[in-house]
């Protein structure tokens, strides 16, 4: 029976940077769920006749919101609804599923790297037909609908078994269950050259590939493991667990410290990688030699064609704003188009679909290509495999030999974490208003040449999204961006990102290169004082 439950709105049912992240516990609220999945059918014109791919990344309330969505579906009269098996989908393969299927769009159930569990975080995120994050015009208007709900519509039915693959009628509606992996993994076979990889592998070159215990063991294990004959032990933390083992699922040197530990080690492999909560994240780390996000998308610009399907080279590059510009090196030497947005890969989206971009990456560890709409992480590892079994260099010899060509952007990004929001909000308002007086003056040992509230003006639509972050470029090249988080749960987060550009200099420790840029942030900002923190709680 289908059920109309009067409701009314929730405060704070706003999307962030990447869709509607809150606690577990705030999600688990009755009808907090419900009036959320009722305000994207209302924001997005409805779901009557329509196909909808569903997954999560299996953290605690995957499975209970799955059920939730598919009773909320028939009840609105989608025609299909296609299920990851167990409820499971990574980020990118979902977007792959709606992609491959032709769906009108789908739900991911991820707070991402977030760490998840009953005392952690969740997620909502709704993709549109493209399979990439809906644009802003979408979550602007489910928020609206969000702020005028009044009722929702759910159909009483016991749950579904979502374990046994293949087609089932709930109501009015087909639930297909597909395997999560294998649409993903053919799709992985396609741009890559597998066969140069398996030959790396078996001649010894040996890898570690971090699942943190989240979602993307299963699809390391076929990939890395069936497909490129890597030893099983390739794969670490290979099991999704609902809490991700207690662990903080996003891969970087703070908290995929175990394998850091290991690439530093002694005994270190070849070659190691990690990706985060719902597999969109990515590290790249060698032997003795971590790879920072932004060389990373410099390197697979500067080397994508050795991958069979990038070999006909790229239309164009695109990096989030506060990205380092080490991309932009790259995509001058090569000729290529290169674009800098907002945060968040929902605003890679347009450049994508219309063939002016094809590579695409933020400092934020994503990087992808126009084969989905999301970032990938697994793509990320396995562009990096292909580049290294092409050239047989080691990872540490593809960086001497990329700064050598291009010149070395450091880069360094620091987080201050859970601070008081007020504070934090006044910070970044103060710094706006001075912005117009900046220029030619000091700050701390640098001098101001431009200071901006980045403004972004999408090439293809036209549309204009404007407060995302605060940049100020110094005499010299060196540049300070500072913004505010958009996808954490408790109070604010504050995040300053550096970079320096060197032509010759490439072994320098990169908060060493930075000490000036570093001293300018606190005499422009004065964080250490405002939000009455010592140090940022991450470096990366
Ligand atoms: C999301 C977005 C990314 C963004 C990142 C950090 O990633 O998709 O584009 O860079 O959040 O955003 P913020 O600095 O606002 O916290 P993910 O992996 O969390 O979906």
């Amino acid at each position: 029976m289908i059920q109309t439950i009067p409701t009314t709105p929730i405060d704070g049912q706003k999307p962030g940077t990447s869709g509607l992240r809150k606690t577990t516990a705030t999600f688990r609220q009755p009808g907090y769920l419900e009036n959320f999945v009722q305000s994207i059918w209302d924001g997005i014109g409805g779901v009557a006749g329509k196909v909808l791919v569903l997954g999560g990344d299996g953290r605690a309330f995957n499975a209970e919101a799955v059920q939730i969505i598919l009773k909320m579906a028939v009840a609105s009269g989608a025609a299909k609804v296609i299920v990851g098996q167990g409820g499971l989908l990574s980020t990118p393969a979902a977007s792959n599923l709606i992609r491959a299927r032709g769906a009108d769009g789908g739900i991911i159930l991820s707070a991402s790297h977030n760490p998840g569990g009953d005392d952690g975080d969740f997620g909502v995120k709704y993709n549109t037909a493209n399979g990439g994050p809906a644009p802003e015009p979408v979550t602007n208007a489910i928020f609206a609908a969000s702020a005028a709900i009044a009722q929702y519509h759910i159909l009483t039915a016991h749950d579904l078994d979502l374990n046994a693959l293949g087609e089932t009628g709930l109501g009015e509606m087909t639930v297909e269950v597909v395997d999560p992996v294998s649409d993903y993994a053919a799709l992985m076979e396609t741009l890559f050259d597998f066969d140069a990889i398996r030959a790396l592998i078996a001649s010894g070159f040996s890898l570690r590939f971090d699942a943190m215990h989240a979602i993307t063991g299963p699809y390391a294990r076929e990939i890395l493991v069936n497909r490129l004959g890597a030893p099983e032990a390739s794969v670490m933390n290979a099991v999704p667990l609902p809490d991700f083992g207690g662990g903080h699922p996003d891969p970087n040197p703070v908290w995929a410290h175990e394998l850091m530990g290991l690439m530093m080690g002694a005994d270190a492999p070849d070659f190691g990688a990690a990706s985060d909560g719902d597999g969109d994240r990515n590290m790249i780390v060698g032997r003795g030699c971590y790879v920072t996000p932004s060389d990373s998308l410099a390197v697979i610009a500067a080397n994508a064609t050795c991958a069979p399907g990038y070999a006909k080279g790229l239309a164009g590059v695109a990096r989030s704003m506060p990205t380092s510009a080490a991309l932009d090196r790259v995509a001058d030497a090569r000729g290529l188009p290169c674009y800098a947005t907002p945060t968040g890969w929902k605003f890679f989206g347009n450049l994508l679909d219309a063939g002016r971009a094809t590579l695409c990456g933020e400092e934020s560890a994503g990087t992808g290509s126009d084969h989905v709409r999301e970032k990938d992480g697994l793509w990320a590892v396995l562009m990096w495999l292909n580049i290294l079994a092409t050239k047989r260099l080691s990872v540490a010899e593809v960086m001497q030999a990329h700064w050598a060509e291009f010149g070395r952007n450091y880069y360094s990004r620091h987080d201050y974490e859970g601070v008081d929001k007020t504070a934090a909000e006044a910070l970044v308002a103060d710094l706006r208003a001075q912005l117009d007086k900046l220029a030619d003056l000091p700050a701390g040992p640098l001098v101001v040449s431009e200071a901006e509230d980045f403004s972004y003006t999408d090439p293809v639509d036209r549309s204009v999204t404007s407060g995302q972050g605060i940049q100020i470029k110094f005499e010299g090249g060196a540049r300070l961006v500072l913004r505010l988080s958009g996808t954490g749960t408790h109070g604010a987060t504050l995040r300053v990102y550096m970079e320096n550009y060197e032509g010759s200099e490439f072994g320098t420790d990169p908060q060493a290169a930075l000490v000036d840029v570093i001293a300018a942030a606190e005499a422009l900002a004065g964080i250490k004082t405002r939000l009455g923190r010592e140090a940022p709680d991450v470096v990366t």
